[in-house]
């Protein structure tokens, strides 16, 4: 018998590999847009994915991510930590220092972080820390290590990716409002769509961020969130249309406080793997006007990712 080697990873059973070749979107970003949410996978030979991992994905390189990015006509992205990686964040930071500064990372990091290894994920360009609540990806963390976390990294500027499903924010509210930083909700709460945009589920949601002015919200995945499914042929533009009041309400009522980005290379979809160009398409759907795009996918990541420059 072949003992493979260590590095040698199988894909989770159904793993749909990423869209080989996106349609060139017809709807063309602003200048200096930001995808602010996708992620690398590996590659497992040279960064290993993590034993507590709930999946295996199939690789997915800085330098496939940044062919898409320049394929979909955006200029930076934002690298946020897979769950795969559990909090070893090299692919990650790998994938962040050989950007040419055009990309900022979001990280996962444990209780025993040190304040040198918080400095060195600074200087690679980590900006956050995402804090996962959905238990098909994590485990469970105790609230007060996560308290404890956000406490050290509040001085650094960074802030707090959360991920969690809609009907979980009940509980998980008054953690969230305990937050020292700017907290970033991915994918808009995760919306049942079935149910009403001025219904209960997504208002609560809404109320989170209108009571919060520090909560800001990712008009993200579509892809994740439809239930009216893919399009029927890869050549249709007009896909997803049931999450589209769930985006263009966020986008109206908070400008200034919604992020985009394509999920790329699409973790745990088991359906059907989105034409990355066709999401780009999906855009002004949510955010009509040039002013709105604007803010959606250049200054508001600038702000939050590259302070700096703004
Ligand atoms: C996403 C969504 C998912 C996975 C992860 O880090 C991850 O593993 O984020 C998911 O499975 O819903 O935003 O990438």
């Amino acid at each position: 018998m072949t003992v493979p080697p260590p590095t040698a990873f199988t894909k989770s059973p159904g793993w749909l590999d990423w869209y080989p070749n996106p349609s060139r979107p017809r709807f063309v970003a602003p200048a200096g847009a930001v995808d602010a949410h996708c992620h690398v996978f590996g590659p497992g030979a040279e960064f290993p994915y993590a034993p507590e991992r709930k999946y295996t994905p199939c690789d997915a390189s800085k330098r496939q991510l940044y062919a898409l990015r320049d394929h979909l006509g955006f200029a930076r992205n934002v690298v946020v930590q897979a769950t795969c990686h559990g909090a070893d964040n090299r692919a990650m930071v790998d994938a962040l220092i050989h950007s040419d500064g055009r990309a900022r990372g979001v990280a996962t990091v444990r209780r025993g972080v040190t304040d040198a290894q918080l400095e060195s994920l600074h200087a690679a360009g980590v900006r956050g820390v995402r804090f996962n609540f959905l238990k098909r990806l994590v485990d469970f963390t105790p609230r007060e290590e996560l308290l404890e976390i956000a406490g050290r990294i509040a001085p650094l500027g960074w802030h707090v990716v959360v991920y969690f499903e809609a009907a979980d924010l009940g509980e998980l509210w008054d953690f969230f409002t305990a937050l020292p930083t700017t907290v970033v909700v991915d994918h808009m709460g995760r919306p049942d769509v079935r149910e009403p945009v001025d219904g209960p589920q997504f208002q609560r949601f809404v109320r989170l961020m209108r009571e919060h002015p520090n909560v800001w919200s990712k008009v993200s995945c579509p892809e994740r969130l439809s239930l009216s499914g893919p399009p029927a042929l890869h050549g249709e533009r007009n896909a997803y249309r049931d999450v589209v009041p769930f985006g263009r309400c966020l986008v109206e009522m908070f400008a200034d406080r919604v992020l985009w980005g394509t999920d790329w290379p699409h973790p745990n979809l088991k359906d059907h793997m989105p034409d990355d160009g066709l999401l780009v398409d999906f855009i002004p759907h949510i955010a009509p006007s040039a002013e709105a795009q604007r803010r959606l996918l250049v200054d508001n990541p600038m702000r939050l990712y590259w302070p700096e420059e703004t």
